[in-house]
């Protein structure tokens, strides 16, 4: 008999009714949204349909020591400029989003420029439930059950030419859906980037939902981008352009404010916003605050990235 010790017990395992019942709910979705339907609450548990794609496996990558922060909380306070300038605005407004039907472009320095339908990303094999810390520049935290693709799944249906270095993320900016693009808050569409290493490196990832759900649309939907030992700024949400580039891209929040927010944006306690300390952090749903962790925690995977360089400089 297989006797296991509560260490070797993913996090996942542990909620696993829940995660379980919300996986059923995702496919449930992903299927009602790929045939263009719009369903009501889930009408009971037994509805249960078979995961077109598999179900997300559990992953190496996942913290096993901290629980998940509450689904409503991280569904109802967030960032999403689009939508409005407030913590709750998201939850408000994002109703209008409408996340199919959805393509994703990737174009710029690549053999093969290609448009996926979001139907063609779902059907990819390598679905996992990532368990991420996500800490933001504005001093808060959670810890998220994600479900997506590391981005290198991408790089095996796309081939980078040999000047791609960077990659940008471009966001929707559609005035009908999002009624805050058409003021002059973020030049938009948001834009994010990468250097090609820090998206090619396996803790990168591609997101299409959380906590066993579909993608809330205040967090992203159909498709966000997750980079969890950076602030939560450069995640960019609700992805329609993928382009790999030569230089080092302007973006959204560099172009806002150029000496608040750098193009790394690693998550370090040693080095302050310039309005505010970046030392401690208030994960959603606790009321003492944490110390935060060089990298987010991710030290060890992620250090050797910037080996050599003046982290002060490169903020
Ligand atoms: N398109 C777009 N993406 C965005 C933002 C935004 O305003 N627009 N806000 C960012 C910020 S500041 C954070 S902290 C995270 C928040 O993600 P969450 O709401 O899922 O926690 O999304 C990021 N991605
Ligand atoms: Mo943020």
């Amino acid at each position: 008999m297989l006797i296991r010790h509560a260490s070797d017990i993913l996090p996942s395992e542990i909620t696993a009714p829940a995660i379980h019942a919300g996986r059923r709910h995702f496919v449930r979705n992903l299927l009602a949204a790929g045939a263009g339907i719009s369903l009501g609450p889930l009408a009971s548990a037994s509805t249960a349909e078979a995961p077109p794609f598999g179900t997300p496996k559990a992953s190496p990558f996942s913290l096993r020591d901290e629980k998940p922060t509450a689904f409503k909380s991280i569904t109802s306070y967030g960032n999403f400029y689009e939508f409005g300038p407030d913590k709750d605005s998201p939850a408000r407004h994002a109703h209008r989003l409408r996340p199919r039907p959805w393509s994703v472009t990737i174009d710029g320095e690549v053999k093969n420029a290609k448009t996926f339908g979001i139907e063609d990303i779902l059907a990819w094999p390598a679905l996992e439930e990532r368990i991420y810390r996500l800490r933001c520049v504005e001093g808060w935290s959670a810890v998220i059950p994600w479900i997506g693709f590391p981005f290198s799944e991408l790089l095996k249906r796309i081939e980078p030419t040999g000047n791609a270095k960077f990659v940008e993320f471009w966001s929707l900016a559609d005035p009908e859906q999002m009624p805050f693009v058409r003021l002059p808050f973020l030049d938009w569409p948001y834009r994010e980037a990468l250097r090609l290493d820090e998206a090619k490196h396996p803790l990168t990832i591609l997101a299409v939902g959380m906590y066993g759900e579909v993608m809330p649309k205040q967090n992203g939907a159909p498709l966000r981008l997750v980079v969890p030992w950076k602030y939560g700024f450069k995640s960019a949400k609700s992805i329609v352009r993928i382009r790999f580039v030569e230089k080092q891209p302007e973006t959204s929040w560099i172009k806002a404010a150029p000496d608040e927010y750098g193009f790394y944006s690693n998550v370090n306690p040693e080095v302050p916003h310039k309005r505010w300390s970046q030392s401690h952090e208030r994960r959603l749903g606790e009321f003492f605050k944490r110390k935060t962790l060089p990298f987010n925690g991710y030290a060890d995977q992620v250090a050797g990235l910037y080996a050599g360089m003046d982290l002060h400089k490169n903020f």
